[in-house]
């Protein structure tokens, strides 16, 4: 309940008048439905029903339809979702708000005396006098210019990357509605930008601030949680990856305070590593001079340290951009997205190199030739999947 009022109170927050304002709405539908009742009831002759009584029930029906609204959010995202799913929220809201006046109703001797055909007939009509207002609230929000015409990003990201990625919003055609951080840790100088790692906020996001496309940057697909592709798919919300390619992170170090007990590094899943960890290999043994690699992955995310030693990391994007990276002592990580071409040298003898990655060992995600690399990077990789590939970093693409 507590999650609800706190998801209620970020709508207001969030969704500013739109949320209010179908609210509002919702309420109107629910009174003019009880007149409606009311009076063809009274007019048939058949009720005898004081004011009274009348308007203690409308009192009792407004109060219940604020619980149900706020306590089950059912009016969370209307007028963006399907049709469909839209029907089901409406036959939904109003099966709750029934069930629970027919209990308060029926317990009360005042409630026991109204005519439960006055209380049916009033749902009936709120019923279809919901879903309309809904239909109507789209179709003049589908309409409205500014909807259509700016570019309205909620962006996933993580702690690590956010600044970089608030670079988004120096391109002015660009409005950011809200950041969703894989883990938060409630610090940030963005005053006027929601970040929330509530699925249900950031779907709200997506819904009441109008917002039209979902951005990741510098995070797995894979991390996108089901709620929110299936919400995206409902809103039409286009999803689009940046294209990440690597970065080299700062890992984290404490240093014992007897500085012959060492330092203790350590990686937090979502947090650091913003793929879902599968496998975890190291390589060791090995002798200054060796090369390894020559390969690319399709789908493995990584991250690399080298804990111990001296390693470079060739990285070529296959589109002429090309760098070196040394790894060297266990504060010092890369992490790598899919789709680049890597070639590892051993510059010290024994050097470990040890890697996280999002993938199971499959021989088959690897490309291990150099020429069919490039023929791959020249073809659209996620669009199977329904993502849209940013080519160009909409903020600039920068090293840590
Ligand atoms: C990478 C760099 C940084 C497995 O059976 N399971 C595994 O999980 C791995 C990683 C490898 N293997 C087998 C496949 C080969 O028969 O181990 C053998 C050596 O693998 P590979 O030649 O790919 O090793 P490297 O050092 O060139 O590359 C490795 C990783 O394979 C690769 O993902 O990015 O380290």
């Amino acid at each position: 309940m507590r999650k609800r009022l706190a998801i209620f109170n970020s709508q207001l927050k969030y969704g500013k008048l739109l949320f209010l304002s179908i609210f509002v709405l919702d309420l109107c539908c629910l009174i003019i439905s009880n007149v409606v009742a009311f009076t063809t009831y009274q007019n048939s002759n058949k009720g005898n029903y004081s004011l009274g009584d009348y308007w203690s029930v409308v009192v009792f029906m407004i109060a219940i339809d604020v619980i149900v609204t706020v306590a089950l959010g059912s009016l969370n995202e209307v007028a963006r979702r399907s049709y469909r799913t839209e029907v089901i929220l409406s036959t939904k809201h109003i099966g709750n708000s029934v069930t629970l006046l027919s209990v308060i109703l029926f317990l009360t001797k005042s409630g026991s005396r109204y005519s439960r055909v006055i209380v049916l007939l009033t749902y009936m009509l709120y019923y279809v006098l919901l879903i309309g207002a809904h239909t109507i609230c789209r179709w003049l929000l589908e309409r409205t210019k500014e909807t259509k015409q700016c570019r309205r990003v909620l962006l996933m990201t993580t702690d690590g990357f956010l600044d970089e990625a608030m670079g988004i919003a120096e391109n002015k055609s660009i409005e950011i509605t809200g950041v969703f951080l894989l883990k938060s840790n409630d610090k940030y100088n963005y005053s006027d930008i929601h970040v929330v790692d509530d699925v249900d906020e950031a779907k709200t996001i997506l819904c009441w601030l109008w917002t039209n496309e979902f951005v990741l940057y510098g995070v797995d697909t894979q991390m996108i949680p089901m709620k929110l592709i299936s919400a995206c798919n409902e809103m039409s919300i286009k999803i689009s990856v940046v294209d990440f390619e690597y970065r080299v992170l700062n890992l984290k170090r404490i240093t014992a305070p007897d500085s012959k007990a060492g330092t203790l590094s350590f990686l937090e899943g979502k947090h650091d590593v913003p793929f879902p960890i599968r496998r975890v290999y190291w390589i060791t043994e090995t002798e200054a001079g060796i090369h390894r690699g020559f390969h690319a992955h399709k789908l493995n995310c990584q991250l690399l340290y080298c804990p111990y030693g001296k390693i470079d990391i060739k990285l070529d994007n296959g589109l002429g951009k090309k760098d070196v990276i040394r790894l060297e002592g266990p504060d010092k990580g890369l992490l790598l997205m899919p789709g680049l071409w890597r070639e590892m040298i051993w510059l010290e003898t024994g050097s470990v190199l040890c890697v996280i990655a999002s993938e199971y060992y499959d021989a088959d995600e690897y490309i291990r030739d150099y020429d069919k690399f490039l023929e791959y990077k020249k073809t659209p990789q996620l669009s199977d999947a329904g993502y849209e590939i940013l080519s160009a970093p909409i903020a600039a693409s920068k090293q840590l």
